[in-house]
This record gives structure tokens, C-alpha cells and sequence, in this order.
């Protein structure tokens, strides 16, 4: 399989730079952090990892708040250090991808106060300027994705500024060449530094409506919810330009060799395989969300990763998340007794899959308490559980004082299973979810079938959820137990196969039969 690309077979690990390693004392992870874990990394047997911003910033929305996109902010170290990063990364195998955040930056960036000094700026066109409505107010309905307005009125020029996120996050105008020439130069810069990809942050918002008409109300909106969600974001998100922004990104990317490009869209499933791109010049990878928010049983998962197989374009290459910094962890949507399922699910599906940190440890969803709470997000709408802390807490290394993330009071606190659920213990432990990780990753990498294989989904058998994956002459067989309950599946009479892994470790190499007994909340992946 010489002649695919590397990030086909690869298993990614997003790490939230914050929350990783702090190696200088000051409660915050930073670039030496994560050099000093790759080995942790090998060991654990991921091929690339995607780091959350790591570029100079006020840190409003923690990195997604750009004021310099070729800089290192101070917090997470120098640019040796990033250059020191890339270089020992790549002499353990392992490929880094960076998150680029282009459609809006930080509004202490030196373009935004350029762009606000005067109605007649040079770079007053790089962002997005409009007078205020004809009765006052501002220009239309747009609301932020953080709560109220989209719209800042600036005082000084009498003009109001559009923000999808926070007022500190200035969207800029993709449709200035200027700004589209400049950020293809940022891309440039990364990439000859040795960077092998990159994540594109809410790549569907970078293109709005030329006439900026108003969202129509969302009919199904209740309370409750965000209030971004009572407009549908017709005219802000995924307008059909957007692919031609998109395709030119991906047209620089490929002046690199072997870079990999992905694009983080929050959509339903027909709209997010079109980001693909025509021709599939896109985005390699369009984030697929769909687990983040899944109902945790058979049909369902079943149903949607069907609906997802169907809808992929020929050649388009599936992927799957099971967590990141904004959505509840894993652990604590399924429960802690399915998280070992979930696991195996995401690396045994056919696709590109990406492991976000501390999954490998179960840590939970943590409730923050109100006085530590840091996310912008929920400071600005507080009390409808969407705060994005709870899962970004730091990495659990080992017993020690602050579970080895520093030796000072962390950013945010530790959740309260650091004492049992650490790397240190949790290795020892032949039984325990890194330990399955481990070895999931390990026969992933041994086993063409399950990363390159195709998938075939099984006929339902009641509460199992259970599969093939094939290439050539292996087949294999996973059958995951979302329940509780004992579940025994019959397959194709005769059928014999050997346990390869077993979520509880004790069944690994056991021989079977076409009867199969699983105990409850455990899954198996069976080479037929
Ligand atoms: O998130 C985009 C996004 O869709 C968010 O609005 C998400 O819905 C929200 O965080 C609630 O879960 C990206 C980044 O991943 C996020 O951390 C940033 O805050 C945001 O863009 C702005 O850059
Ligand atoms: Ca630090």
C-alpha cells in the first residue's frame, strides 16, 4: 500500500496544548511539554498528532484568538522549541498538524487595529465593516455562535464589525485577495517548517453572504439551547463559495508533498461529504462529528454509519472523532462502563480516526466549579451545560502532586479519578483502557483489514453492533455490546474465527465458535 497516503493508515491524537505537560512552572502545558511525552506517544502507538493553536495570542478564546499567525506565544515556549518539536516528533515517526484558524483573528492582531483606525484604511477591506441598520442597530440578524449579537459597533468609525465568535474574534473578508494571498503565506510558513498538516478551524463559516440578508428563524429552536440556534445560519455558514476558498488552500497545500489538509464543519452528513471538494479537491479529511453527538445504541450508530459509508464521494477518505476540546468527553456521554466499547468502535471503523487526549485514560466529563471556570463560551452563556472546561483538564500522567502535569496549581483543576485513572498506573494494569488502546492501536497497525479493509455492516442482532472489515483474503469480525446485558450472536453457521482483541484483555487469542457469547459492555474484534 505504498502509493497511499500516509494519513489513510494513520491514527491522529489531538492534544490541547494548555492541558498536556507544563514544563516551566507556571500551570500551563507548553511546546517542551509535548516533546518531552513523544515517547509517551510511541508507546502508545499513534502516527500524528493535531495541536490545538499554539500562535501569539490574548488567549480570549484560549489560541483561537490570533494576534500573530507566525509567531509562538510566549505561554507555550519559542520558536526553537516549535522547531526542536517538529524535528524530535519526526525522529519518532510521528507527524505534526497544526491548527490554522483563518477565518478570524484575534482583534489585537496589527491588520484589525490597522483596519479599525479609519473608515479609509488600507486594511479597513480585510475585515468585515458595515454601517449601521437604516433605524440604527446593527446591520441584520446574525447572531454570534458565543451569545448575542454578531455585530460591534465601533464607536470611532461609526461602523459595526461582524463576529461569529467573540467580539475579541474579528471575522475577516475572504473575499479580499489581500487577505486570502497573506494567509496563504502563513500556510507557506508552516508548511516549510516541516509541518505535515493542518486542521482548518470552522472552515464553512469563512465565506458569508455577499448582500447580507437575515438568517430566517430556526422553527424547531426552543429554549434552552444556545442562542445561536434560533436563527438558521443560512447566510453566515456554508455558502457555496466557500469550496472555491477551500480549493484554493487546498491547491497551496499541494505545493508541499505529502501534506494533509482538514477541515472542521459541524454539518449534517449530505452537506459535509461536499467538502470534499469537486473533484476531490477539498479538504482530505472533513471532520466527521457524527459520534459527538450519537445516541448510544446499535440502530442508531449502525444507521449513521451506514448513512456516512453511502454518502462518501469515490475516492473520498472516511474519518472518524470521538472527542475534542468543545464537546463533552467521551466517558462521560456514554458512561465510564461503554468506554471501552467506544474505543474500539473508533479504531476498528474504516476510516482515519482521531483520539483526543486523555480518552486513552477515561478521564471524565468534569463539572468545573463556577469560580474556575475559564471558557469564554460559557462566561458569555452560563447554565444550559455547554461550557467547554469540563474537558479540558489536565493530562493525568502519574500519582504525583498535580498528577505530574506541574508542579504548581493547574489552569484548570484535575478531575477527580487522577489518582487511579494515570498513565502510570493505568500502564501496569493489563486490563485497563490504555491498555486496550494500546493494543487496539498495535493490530490496527498489523492488520491492513482494519485500517485500509473495507466495512460491511452485519445485519442487526438486537442490541449488537457488529461488522466486517475486509482486504484481500482477511476478514475480520467486531462485535461491540452497547448494553449491560449478556448478548449472544449467531453468525454464518460453521464460521470459526480467534479473538484478536477483547475489551477486558481476558479473551485475547480465545478460539470461536458460530455462537458467540458477549458479557455486557464488552466488545471483540474476531479474525474469521
Ligand atoms: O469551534 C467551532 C464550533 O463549531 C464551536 O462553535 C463549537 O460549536 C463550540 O465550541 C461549542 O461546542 C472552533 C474551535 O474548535 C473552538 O474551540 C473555537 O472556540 C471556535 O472554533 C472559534 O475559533
Ligand atoms: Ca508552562
Amino acid at each position: 500500500n505504498g502509493s497511499r497516503p500516509w494519513w489513510e493508515s494513520a491514527v491522529i491524537y489531538q492534544i490541547y496544548p494548555r492541558s498536556f505537560q507544563d514544563t516551566n512552572d507556571d500551570g500551563i502545558g507548553d511546546l517542551n511539554g509535548i516533546t518531552r511525552r513523544l515517547r509517551y506517544l510511541v508507546e502508545l502507538g499513534v502516527d500524528a498528532i493535531w495541536i490545538s493553536p499554539i500562535f501569539r495570542s490574548p488567549m480570549k478564546d484560549f489560541g483561537y484568538d490570533i494576534s500573530d499567525y507566525v509567531d509562538v506565544d510566549p505561554i507555550f515556549g519559542t520558536m526553537a522549541d516549535f522547531e526542536r518539536l517538529i524535528a524530535e516528533a519526526h525522529a519518532h515517526g510521528i507527524k505534526v498538524i497544526l491548527d490554522f484558524v483563518p477565518n478570524h483573528s484575534s482583534d489585537q492582531h496589527a491588520w484589525f487595529v490597522e483596519s479599525r483606525a479609519s473608515r479609509t484604511s488600507p486594511k479597513r477591506d480585510w475585515y468585515i465593516w458595515r454601517d449601521p441598520a437604516p433605524g440604527g442597530g446593527p446591520p441584520n440578524n446574525w447572531l454570534s455562535e458565543f451569545g448575542g449579537s454578531a455585530w460591534e459597533f465601533d464607536a470611532a468609525t461609526g461602523q459595526y464589525y461582524y463576529h461569529a465568535f467573540l467580539n475579541s474574534q474579528p471575522d475577516l473578508n475572504w473575499r479580499n485577495p489581500e487577505v486570502v494571498a497573506a494567509m496563504h503565506d502563513v500556510l507557506r510558513f508552516w508548511a516549510r517548517k516541516g509541518v505535515d498538516g493542518f486542521r482548518v478551524d470552522v472552515i464553512w463559516h469563512l465565506i458569508k453572504d455577499r448582500q447580507f440578508r437575515d438568517n430566517p428563524p430556526n422553527q424547531n429552536y426552543h429554549a434552552g439551547r444556545p442562542p445561536n440556534e434560533a436563527l438558521v445560519p443560512l447566510y453566515t455558514t456554508d455558502l457555496p463559495e466557500v469550496h472555491d476558498v477551500i480549493a484554493t488552500l487546498r491547491r497551496t497545500i499541494d505545493e508541499f508533498p505529502d501534506r494533509l489538509l482538514i477541515g472542521e464543519i459541524y454539518l449534517p452528513v449530505e452537506r459535509l461529504v461536499a467538502y470534499y471538494g469537486r473533484n476531490l479537491g477539498g479538504v482530505h479529511l472533513p471532520f466527521n462529528f457524527a459520534l459527538l453527538s450519537a445516541r448510544w445504541d446499535a440502530k442508531h450508530l449502525q444507521a449513521l454509519i451506514t448513512e456516512y459509508e453511502g454518502a462518501l464521494p469515490k475516492g473520498g477518505w472516511p474519518n472518524w472523532v470521538l472527542g475534542n476540546h468543545d464537546r463533552p468527553r467521551v466517558a462521560g456521554r456514554v458512561g465510564q462502563r461503554q468506554a471501552a466499547v467506544a474505543a474500539m468502535l473508533l479504531l476498528t471503523l474504516r476510516g482515519t480516526p482521531t483520539i483526543y487526549y486523555g480518552d486513552e485514560l477515561e478521564m471524565p466529563q468534569v463539572d468545573i466549579p463556577r469560580h474556575r471556570v475559564r471558557d469564554p463560551f460559557e462566561r458569555n452563556v452560563p447554565g444550559i451545560g455547554i461550557g467547554r472546561d469540563g474537558c479540558r483538564t489536565p493530562m493525568q500522567w502519574d500519582g504525583t502532586q498535580n498528577a505530574g502535569f506541574s508542579s504548581v496549581d493547574p489552569w484548570l483543576p484535575l478531575s477527580d479519578n487522577w489518582r487511579s485513572n494515570n498513565v502510570a498506573n493505568l500502564r501496569e494494569d493489563a486490563v485497563s483502557i490504555w491498555n486496550l488502546y494500546r493494543r487496539l492501536l498495535r493490530v490496527r497497525k498489523e492488520t491492513p483489514a482494519l485500517s485500509l479493509g473495507s466495512y460491511r455492516s452485519y445485519a442487526l442482532d438486537g442490541d449488537l453492533l457488529v461488522y466486517y472489515r475486509e482486504l484481500d483474503n482477511s476478514k475480520l469480525l467486531i462485535a461491540l455490546n452497547l448494553t449491560d446485558q449478556p448478548q449472544v450472536l449467531t453468525f454464518e453457521p460453521g464460521a470459526s474465527g480467534k479473538v484478536l482483541v477483547s475489551t477486558g484483555a481476558d479473551r485475547d487469542g480465545e478460539a470461536t465458535t458460530d455462537s458467540l457469547a458477549l458479557r455486557g459492555d464488552e466488545g471483540l474484534v474476531i479474525e474469521l
